[in-house]
């Protein structure tokens, strides 16, 4: 399959809004070089961009992007390339997963698995920050404002049943209620410290290949531990090592339905020595990169 790296620069949807150029530092920095290099098919064209200049105020700002960003992802999900979606704040998932969601309507529903040290399930209503970074979950699920539930015209782009969220230890009660109130799956960073990240995945996985026409990964870099991936707008302390979350990952891409991964909110302007970078790099090869020595040398020397 061919592999597209689509470039989603938006970062007002979060209080650090530095990811908004994370895409191009992964990009000037190798991300197609080292996913070439694992084997992949790479193209490395479509950009989407914020433009607050053209909105009336920040949720405009959100909803405009992500309507041009799924309507980016739509013709190349349904053409079926896998994609690496390069955020951006998490917002971003507004658009990445409702073009994939979108695409694979007709044959069947769309399964996420979300690793996150938040759960990102406030409405406009229960949010405290008013960050719409903190308001996809709530978003696909069907919660929340029209501009972010009814992109194409439906709302509902993931079923509670198939979405799994991994790693959550930093959220506020009102996002944990409705999440509970619709039976969706968290693993907190508690069962995934006690049983680990990879079976917490393999679980995941599991039900989502058995259920769903298709499904992809969304990865908030917070949801590693901060020692690994520091460079990033809300580290939370306590989370995935990434030798643990490469491992899970690998694979991923010899599944027929899985379409995608996303990589959100790494921020270059605080990633010294490019620490974070190399941690992006390495999840992405994990999860698109072929099996082999390639993929293996570069998920085996993340901090080097
Ligand atoms: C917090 C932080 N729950 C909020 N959320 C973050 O602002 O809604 N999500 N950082 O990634
Ligand atoms: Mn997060
Ligand atoms: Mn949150
Ligand atoms: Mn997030």
């Amino acid at each position: 399959k061919p592999l597209h790296i689509v470039s989603a620069a938006v970062g007002e949807g979060a209080g650090d809004s530095g990811c908004k150029y994370a895409a191009s530092a992964l990009l000037a920095s190798g991300m197609a070089q080292a996913l070439a290099d694992a084997g992949r098919e790479v193209h490395a064209g479509t950009a989407v961009a914020s433009d607050p200049l053209q909105a009336s105020d920040r949720m405009d700002t959100i909803a405009r992007f992500n309507h041009a960003l799924a309507e980016a992802v739509l013709p190349l999900a349904r053409g079926g390339a896998q994609l690496l979606v390069l955020g951006g704040d998490h917002s971003c998932a507004i658009g990445s997963w409702s073009g994939m969601a979108q695409a694979l309507r007709p044959q069947g529903p769309l399964g996420l698995i979300w690793i996150d040290a938040h759960l990102d399930a406030h409405t406009p209503d229960s949010s405290e920050s008013n960050a719409p970074h903190g308001m996809p979950l709530a978003a696909l699920l069907g919660h929340g404002c029209a501009a972010f539930t009814q992109l194409f015209g439906w709302s509902g782009k993931i079923r509670p049943e198939h979405l799994f969220i991994i790693g959550a230890r930093s959220y506020e009660s009102a996002e944990r209620i409705l999440l509970d109130s619709l039976g969706v799956r968290v693993f907190f960073m508690e069962e995934v410290a006690r049983e680990g990240f990879e079976s917490c995945f393999a679980q995941a996985r599991e039900k989502v290949g058995a259920e769903c026409a298709g499904w992809g990964v969304s990865m908030d870099i917070d949801g590693l531990d901060p020692l690994d991936a520091p460079a990033t707008g809300t580290p939370v302390a306590h989370g995935i090592s990434l030798a643990e979350a490469t491992a899970a990952l690998r694979g991923c891409r010899d599944d027929p339905r899985f379409m995608g991964l996303e990589i959100v909110e790494y921020n270059p302007l605080h990633d010294f020595g490019g620490k974070t970078a190399r941690a992006v790099r390495a999840l992405a090869v994990a999860g698109l990169g072929q099996d082999g020595p390639a993929a293996g040398a570069a998920a085996a020397t993340p901090g080097a």
